[in-house]
C-alpha cells in the first residue's frame, strides 16, 4: 500500500532518487541523507505504516525480517565487527519520539569512530 503523499513511498517507489542500499518484495533500504554516523542507512517495509504506534501483531512477520537483516546490512555498509565495532539500531515514533517521516524506519548508524580507539 503506497501513500502519494509520503516521501519514503516516493522514495520506495523510484519518484525521488536514493542511495540503495537492498531491496526485496517487503523491505527498502537506503542511505539517511542527513547521516549521523560514518554509516547510517534506513530500512523501511514497503508497505506504508506511519509508525511503530501503528504495529500489531499482522507486522511481526516483516519487522522481525528487518531485525535479522540489520546486522547483514550494517556489516556490508562497513561497520565493524562486534564486539568491537558495532551499531545503533533507533526507531523514532512520534514528536515526543522525534519522528520526522511518517512511515516507519529503523534506523542503522555505526561505522569507524577513531575518537572510541584508546
Ligand atoms: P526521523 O527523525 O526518525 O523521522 O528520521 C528521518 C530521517 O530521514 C532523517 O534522519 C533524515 C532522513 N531523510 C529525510 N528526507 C530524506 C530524503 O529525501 N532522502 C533520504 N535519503 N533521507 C531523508
Amino acid at each position: 500500500m503506497h501513500d502519494p503523499n509520503c516521501l519514503f513511498c516516493k522514495i520506495i517507489a523510484g519518484q525521488i532518487p536514493s542511495k540503495k542500499v537492498y531491496e526485496d518484495e517487503e523491505i527498502f533500504a537506503f542511505h539517511d541523507i542527513h547521516p549521523w554516523a560514518p554509516v547510517h542507512f534506513l530500512m523501511v517495509p514497503k508497505l506504508h505504516i506511519p509508525s511503530m504506534a501503528q504495529v500489531t501483531e499482522e507486522h511481526a512477520g516483516v519487522l522481525g525480517r528487518m531485525m535479522a537483516l540489520a546486522p547483514k546490512l550494517a556489516m556490508e555498509q562497513g561497520c565493524n565487527p562486534y564486539p568491537e565495532g558495532g551499531f545503533r539500531v533507533v526507531v523514532n515514533t512520534g514528536l515526543e519520539g522525534g519522528q520526522e517521516i511518517h512511515h516507519l524506519h529503523i534506523h542503522v548508524m555505526g561505522g569507524p569512530r577513531p575518537w572510541l580507539k584508546g
